[in-house]
């Protein structure tokens, strides 16, 4: 897969119905297969005075039967100044299924060869205009949910991530090369150098990176929030007031809601996936609903939070405990809805013990505070400056904390004064992890697992 010399194509725009379509083509065959199959007017066949990062209008013509497929506008871009640094042509089809297809396969039986996931940034990967952090933020731009999302991932794409990440590596391979020095020649050879500060500053560095990761996960991922509660204390109604829409169906009869439901809402730019569960009872005898509680089990389950909602009109009943028990540690909210009604509820018997919020549905009270608490719960009460840098994929978090962990380990070696090499084990470990990160330490099966995850065409 990973060839360069190979002319990949793709269609790089969604599949559907739309304005325009492109068939991208990039590698050293790509202009070759644009002046097989390009006709520039009647007078003028071929590529003929075509002008490099111009679009020029045409027509795509079969060469074996001169059909013509679909009048189009081309771009050819020559290497090295393109997404790939290789040769690229772009075909600006009209946009439909039919014609992006035949354009296509007319590419492919010219000469290209279909690209795999992700294949067209790889390849700016490794001709070496980015690096891998900056692939990884192009399909990150790509996802963004929210603003703040995008923020985020631009700002990784820009580099800022990996220059701060190329720094701290820099200092580590700086004190390893006075290490080996050191092994390597007599001590009357190389200069003195207390490498204890380099040690300590650095890993000062990775712990404040670090300390950023849980918030730049939330703008990237989103939280899933499962709204769960037993039937009619006003779940859906509250999923329908956070939205500002009525998306749920709400009515006065228990067991309305009997799917689970979900919907993105922006909140504060982080992306909040509101899941609307059907109501936790143990009694009913419905088919379909105890199929929906079950749902709601496993929605409950895989969410990052819970909001789990009681009605404060009403006591506690047997199956608001129920929900409790199922809440397993997960960080949870309790909200008290009808509160436009006299609150009768005793949430002082509702075990685990939540923040509680007093909302009412029907009217909007208290939805501001609930918003505020549930960033509050998110980000753990410390929200970061929106210009701070993040570090928002676990990929990222994970050989940071492995670079610190190395590097704890170098210290702590050293401190207890064992020879350089043992020193330098540590911090090549840790240089070699942070490597990761940007793809200076290159591994084989990380570049595959990245890759599967884009789509074909980007
Ligand atoms: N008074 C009052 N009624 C509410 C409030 N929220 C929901 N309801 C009513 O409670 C009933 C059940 O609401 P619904 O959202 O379907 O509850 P769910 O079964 O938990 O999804 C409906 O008749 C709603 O109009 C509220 O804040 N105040
Ligand atoms: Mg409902």
């Amino acid at each position: 897969m990973y060839s360069l010399d190979d002319t990949i194509a793709a269609i790089s725009t969604p599949v559907g119905e739309g304005g325009i379509g492109i068939v991208r083509l990039s590698g050293p065959e790509a202009h070759r297969i644009l002046q097989d199959i390009f006709r520039r007017g009647r007078k003028r066949p071929g590529t003929n005075g075509l002008q490099p990062y111009r679009l020029a209008y045409g027509h795509i013509v079969d060469p074996e039967n001169n059909q013509v497929l679909d009048e189009v506008l081309v771009a050819y871009m020559p290497a090295p100044w393109t997404y790939t640094r290789q040769d690229i042509v772009e075909i600006n089809c009209h946009g439909g299924i039919v014609p992006l297809r035949r354009v296509l396969e007319l590419c492919l039986r010219r000469g290209a060869r279909l690209a795999g996931p992700g294949e067209f940034t790889l390849r700016a990967f490794l001709n070496g205009r980015i690096d891998l952090a900056q692939a990884e933020a192009v399909l990150d731009i790509v996802r963004a949910k929210t603003a703040a999302s995008l923020r985020v991932a631009v700002d990784q794409l820009d580099g800022r991530l990996s220059q701060e990440i190329h720094q701290i590596r820099a200092r580590m391979v700086d004190v390893l090369s006075w290490l080996e020095a050191s092994v390597d020649f007599a001590e009357d050879e190389i200069p003195p150098r207390d490498i204890a500060p380099d040690l300590e500053e650095t890993q000062k560095s990775l712990e404040r990176l670090l300390s950023t990761a849980d918030q730049g996960i939330v703008y990237r991922q989103g939280v899933r929030t499962a709204i769960v509660g037993r039937p009619n204390v006003g779940k859906s109604s509250l999923l329908n007031a956070l939205l500002r829409t009525s998306r749920a169906i709400v009515t006065p009869i228990p067991g309305t809601t009997r799917d689970t439901l979900e919907e993105t809402l922006n909140l504060q730019g982080i992306p909040l996936v509101l899941v609307d569960t059907a109501g936790i009872t143990a009694q009913t005898k419905d088919v379909v609903e105890q199929l929906g509680i079950e749902r709601s089990r496993a929605a409950l389950a895989q969410a990052d939070l819970a909001l789990v909602v009681v009605d404060g009109s009403e006591p506690l009943t047997a199956a608001d405990h129920d929900i409790a028990t199922l809440l397993n540690n997960k960080p949870g909210l309790l909200v008290i809805n009808k509160c436009d009604l006299p609150v009768v509820v005793d949430v002082d018997k509702f075990l685990p013990v939540l923040p509680r919020v007093y909302v009412s549905a029907l009217t909007g009270e208290g939805l501001d505070t609930l918003e505020s608490a549930i960033v509050e719960t998110v980000f753990s009460g410390q929200v970061l400056a929106s210009d701070a840098l993040l570090v928002s994929n676990p990929r990222h978090k994970d050989a940071l904390q492995r670079a610190l962990d190395h590097l704890v380990a170098a210290r702590q070696t050293q401190a207890r004064g064992l020879p350089a090499d043992f020193v330098a084990i540590d911090l090549t470990a840790a240089a070699n992890a942070l490597g990761e990160i940007t793809g200076e330490t290159l591994r084989e099966d990380l570049l595959e697992t990245i890759f599967s995850n884009f789509c074909i065409g980007k």
